[in-house]
């Protein structure tokens, strides 16, 4: 057999309205729909060098240099998928690398399994809609295999094939909305999400509730509100979405602290500049995890990035943190 060898990157993407909890651990289908923005290729990806040959006698995969196994429910899934629906049963070399902090809650596990589903579906020249398989790997990785503003639908059927992620508005549509990135800690978080949703699904009172009674309607909310490019509203409605799912770590036993002092800091400076302004000219959301990603439009950026350089000074300038240029993702 000849060798074959495919490079891709796959983006990061940011939970507007956030996915917690499933309603099946398996086949990984969530309580609520999800609606997120992908971020630039460039800026924050995964991106995989995989190839066959006939040398290659069993599949292997790096993340970042080191060694990682693919025996584990959600890679044998997403390989098995691949390999039942191209029918090619080749091994396969996999090079994963992250150019961000690996789970220090900036959706690693989304860019990586979006990346890995998508690579090994051009290696093994398969056409067909792969959401559904990303999604097998890791929930939020569905809404990586689509740039722009994406829905991840919660489905209704038991063998989740209507549980898939699709494209509501393009990359283009709004491109003065730019997301900003502030790297808190690039620690590994204490609580992974699979583990923290299952704890909360299990002990929280409110979590069905929210995906019950809150999320569709905010989901409508929010699609209108990017199809008007109404920043005010989108804003508010992600803030109000991620307090939400910081609430219900709250509502958890035993909680799930993901924010720390600085990310309250964050928060609060968020609301105090927009009162200063008399509009909403900044918006936060947090995943599990400290950092920040705000939305802000083109025309504020230097402003705000003035005023986080000032509140939040670093003299650390090799570390991807907070206040330094490249921890600043613009879409
Ligand atoms: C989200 N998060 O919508 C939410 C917000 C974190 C907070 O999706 O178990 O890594 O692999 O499906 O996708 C993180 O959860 O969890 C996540 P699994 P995943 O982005």
């Amino acid at each position: 057999m000849t060798r074959r060898e495919v490079e891709c990157s796959a983006p990061v993407n940011i939970a507007l309205i956030k996915y917690w909890g499933k309603r099946d651990e398996n086949l990984i289908l969530p309580l609520n729909s999800s609606l997120s923005i992908t971020l630039d290729q460039e800026e924050l990806c995964t991106t995989n060098y995989v190839y066959t040959d006939t040398a290659i006698s069993q599949d292997s995969l790096t993340i970042n240099g080191l060694p990682h196994s693919l025996d584990t429910p959600r890679y044998l899934s997403c390989l098995q998928t691949l390999r039942q629906l191209s029918g090619r049963h080749e091994r396969v070399w996999i090079e994963s690398t992250n150019n961000f902090p690996t789970a220090a809650g900036l959706a690693s596990s989304a860019a990586g399994f979006a990346c890995l589903v998508y690579s090994l579906a051009q290696l093994f020249q398969l056409d067909c809609e792969l959401s559904a398989i990303a999604r097998r790997g890791s929930g939020s990785a569905c809404r990586s295999m689509y740039g722009g503003f994406v829905e991840w639908k919660r489905g209704v059927l038991s063998n989740g094939e209507d549980s898939i992620a699709y494209q509501v508005f393009s990359e283009d549509y709004w491109p003065e909305l730019q997301v900003l990135i502030l790297v808190v800690s690039d620690q590994k978080k204490s609580v992974s999400s699979s583990h923290g949703m299952q704890r909360s699904v299990k002990t929280s009172p409110l979590i069905n509730t929210r995906a019950e009674s809150i999320v569709p309607e905010r989901i409508q909310l929010i699609k209108t509100a990017i199809s008007e490019r109404n920043f005010e509203s989108l804003a508010k409605l992600t803030m109000m979405d991620s307090n939400q799912f910081h609430a219900i770590c709250m509502d958890t036993l035993p909680p799930l602290f993901y924010l720390n002092e600085v990310s309250h800091k964050i928060i609060n400076m968020v609301h105090r500049y927009n009162e200063q302004c008399s509009e909403v000219r900044l918006g936060y959301t947090f995943d599990a995890g400290p950092n920040a990603c705000l939305l802000v439009q083109k025309q504020h950026v230097k402003q705000v990035l003035a005023i986080i350089h000032y509140l939040f000074p670093t003299s650390n300038e090799d570390k991807f943190v907070i206040g330094k240029s490249n921890s600043v993702s613009p879409t």
